[in-house]
């Protein structure tokens, strides 16, 4: 892996160690705009930390992420290093106190993903990927479960940005429980990546996320032999965020699966 990636594990696990510190002090909460979406003044602290440790490690990248303002995808964008960050992932969680949230930063190379670094901090787990080089968990090389639906358990997202979005999701998870051994859900996407692409879990959808929420996890899951897509089968733009069905290499092969398609269309989108 180069030898950019490993400097940027190295910012993230900076990062993850801010975040470990906040715990019994004052986070400084705040609402953002719509259902359960908060902010903290780690989310803040973090954020302002890797841009500039980020811009230090590669002078000449953009950056985009959910907490300084930059988080439309531009065409300038589409050329170059681009550096996509989500200093908390799960920040609903970190406010619980509740293991997973997670540091990620996804790097794009000419308005594709080409390397991927979530760090969760409670646990210490570090999971990196550059494309076309593999996997890796702390260091050890990772790949998503090659099992069916039947020896799997499956990720759910908590949609709590939308009832109706929520409804839907319910309707698909039934759909999908019979044939799985379950579901779980965690709270933080880019995390549900990584238990994927480690081989812990089958699969997760949620019917709309943030492009920092899969930038760093899309490229671990795929190097880790998996699917991610939207709700109809077709590749991620990566231009915005979207909704997303991430799949481990045997489920992705599965010809039967819930039409995850069919429950997208039912979503009337607020
Ligand atoms: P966050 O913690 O960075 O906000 C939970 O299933 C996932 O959905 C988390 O990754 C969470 O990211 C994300 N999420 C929470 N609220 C959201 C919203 N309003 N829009 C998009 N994604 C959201
Ligand atoms: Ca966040």
């Amino acid at each position: 892996m180069d030898r950019l990636v490993h400097e940027i594990e190295q910012a993230a696990r900076e990062a993850g160690a801010i975040i470990r510190s906040a715990h019994g002090t004052e986070l400084g909460i705040e609402n953002k705009e719509g259902r359960a979406n908060f902010v903290t003044k780690y989310d803040t602290m973090v954020q302002e930390f890797l841009t500039e440790r980020l811009r230090n490690i590669l002078p000449e990248a953009r950056f985009l992420g959910e907490e300084n303002g930059m988080d439309l995808f531009t065409s300038e964008d589409a050329e170059g290093y681009l550096f996509v960050i989500d200093p908390i992932d799960g920040t609903t969680n970190f406010i619980h106190n509740l293991h997973p949230h997670v540091t990620s930063i996804g790097l794009f190379k000419d308005g594709q993903p080409w390397a991927g670094v979530v760090y969760a901090p409670v646990t210490d787990q570090l999971f990196s990927a550059q494309r076309g080089e593999g996997a890796y968990e702390n260091g050890v090389r990772i790949h998503s479960s090659r099992q069916g639906l039947s020896d799997n358990i499956m990720l759910t997202g908590t949609s709590g940005f939308s009832m109706s979005a929520f409804a839907v999701s319910q309707k698909l998870t039934y759909a999908f429980q019979e044939r799985c051994q379950g579901f779980r859900s965690t709270g933080s996407a880019e995390y549900n990546l990584c238990m994927i692409a480690s081989g812990r879990a089958g699969g997760y959808f949620e019917m709309k996320l943030g492009l920092w929420d899969f930038a760093a996890g899309s490229v671990i899951l795929e190097e880790a032999g998996g699917r991610i897509t939207d709700y109809h089968g077709r590749p991620l733009t990566y231009r915005e965020g979207s909704g997303i069905v991430a799949l481990c290499e045997g489920i992705a092969a599965d010809e039967n699966l819930p039409d995850t398609g069919a429950y997208w269309d039912m979503w009337d989108g607020k």
